[in-house]
């Protein structure tokens, strides 16, 4: 079974030289796994027996549109009615335990690499049903709805979806695509991007779709705007629309990464 790197709390290491790497600029967001500890830790009033890490929120000025927040929920604890706002939208993937996900009614059981997609409005509720802390991401999105479209609940698991190879690459970069990308109700879509050890995106991608970026697996070195920024599993990475990013997975095993991304709308 594939393990994700989760934050589990206490004080890092002192021999961790890794926590010293946080980085805020206008065009990205570097959140290294290190600062992920107890003292930085919110309480959510919707949820019992929980904490969490807020990775990235919209902030002044309009600069970020979507949150992501890693959710640590014990044994027994969980939420009757997670989403406080109707019109947002939310994506859960699953990286340790087992959450059990109550959708219109329909029990969803969810194992790591276990993902859901909840519309904006629908009736959800969540259990962390494991012997240990279900660990897992939750991006959330207002929905921008569109006459005639109507966005579907999707569960499942990122190792029953194939995966896509990227065009000339030999297979070498890929992408698991849990949400259908012809289907245009879908706002949002949360993919999960592979690279083989020395691996590349061979040039700096620049558009108008925002990430939320979570190294999953491995280590590499990012292009961000200006900058190479060295990453490892557990570190998050947000960018801001039209950030120049490439990298290169540095190996010895492969580099993935959890990758939030806007599409499909005009601007609000
Ligand atoms: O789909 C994407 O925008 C993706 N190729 N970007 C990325 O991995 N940084
Ligand atoms: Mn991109």
């Amino acid at each position: 079974m594939t393990t994700y790197w989760a934050p589990t709390g206490g004080h890092p290491p002192q021999t961790d030289l890794l926590t010293d790497r946080a980085i805020v600029t206008e065009a990205y967001t570097v959140i290294p796994r290190g600062v992920l500890r107890d003292i930085v830790t919110s309480a959510l009033p919707e949820w019992t027996d929980t904490r969490s890490w807020v990775l990235s929120k919209p902030v002044a000025g309009g600069a970020v549109t979507f949150s992501q927040t890693i959710l640590e929920v014990a044994p027994g604890g969980g939420s009757e009615a997670p989403e406080p706002q109707p019109e947002v939208e939310g994506f859960l993937f699953l990286m340790a335990g087992e959450l059990t996900v109550t959708h219109e009614g329909t029990e969803h059981v969810l194992t790591p690499g276990g993902f859901a997609y909840l519309p904006a409005g629908s009736a959800w509720s969540a259990r962390s049903t494991g012997t240990e802390a279900a660990r897992f991401h939750w991006v959330r999105k207002r929905y921008q709805p569109v006459a005639g479209l109507t966005p579907e609940a999707a569960f499942g698991n990122e190792a029953d979806v194939e995966p896509a190879a990227m065009p000339g690459t030999d297979n070498r970069w890929r992408t698991t695509r849990p949400l259908d990308p012809a289907n245009l109700a879908y706002d949002m879509h949360v993919n999960i991007v592979t690279f083989e050890p020395g691996a590349v995106i061979p040039f700096a991608e620049t558009h108008e779709m925002e990430h939320g970026l979570y190294v999953l697996e491995g280590k590499a070195v990012y292009r961000l705007n200006g900058d190479w920024v060295e990453v490892q599993e557990g570190d998050f990475i947000s960018m801001r629309a039209f950030c120049p990013q490439a990298c290169y997975a540095g190996g010895p095993g492969p580099f993935r990464y959890l990758l939030y991304k806007d599409v499909n709308r005009q601007v609000e």
